[in-house]
């Protein structure tokens, strides 16, 4: 029963459904999930469920993006006001991609997933739409870690020369200790 579901989920042209519910989750990336990214593989593997990508997206809320830990890892410190509009991808995802992700991110005890305001351009068509979307954000990090370099827009082979190192692990996170990102 699952198995015809997702088959009606992944052609939803063939059997005239929207499969709206499925794909109820927007998400924002900015980080290793994004294209040409080292962890994009993770939206677009048919065994994580489906994901559609939706815009390129920014912040409507200025955040810094900072990168941390000897695995060279992307974070978004939740210090709303702080650093800059921090630009990334919009992706429409269905409950198993969703939970997938989460794991990858370990939320919620690394990352924590939230929703937050996401401006978008559809089509090209320079009309900016605000929409909300789950972002994974590291929260009661160490103040430390807000006199690091400061992005605007990730990617893990740009001249800082900080490249995202992969681990054996699902996640890298499982691999690091808890005190090298958050506050004792
Ligand atoms: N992956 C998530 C959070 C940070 C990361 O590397 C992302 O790309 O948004």
């Amino acid at each position: 029963m699952f198995k015809l579901a997702e088959f009606i989920v992944r052609n939803p042209k063939r059997y005239n459904v929207r499969s709206t519910y499925s794909m109820a989750h927007k998400v924002f990336v900015y980080g290793t999930l994004k294209q040409h990214e080292p962890n994009h593989h993770w939206l677009t593997n048919p065994n994580h469920g489906v994901a559609r990508f939706v815009a390129p997206g920014v912040t409507k809320t200025k955040y810094p993006l900072i990168i941390a830990t000897r695995y060279n890892i992307p974070f978004l410190l939740f210090s709303p006001g702080n650093g800059c509009n921090v630009k990334g991808e919009v992706y429409e995802v269905d409950d198993v991609m969703l939970s997938k992700l989460d794991i990858l991110e370990d939320h919620p005890n690394y990352y924590i997933r939230t929703m937050d305001d996401i401006i978008i351009e559809r089509n090209r068509s320079l009309e900016k739409e605000v929409v909300c979307c789950w972002v994974y954000f590291l929260m009661n990090f160490k103040p430390e870690l807000l006199n690091k370099q400061q992005f605007e827009n990730y990617s893990s082979s740009d001249t800082h020369g900080l490249p995202y190192m992969e681990s054996n692990n699902e996640s890298t996170l499982d691999d690091l200790d808890e005190d090298d990102v958050f506050k004792k």
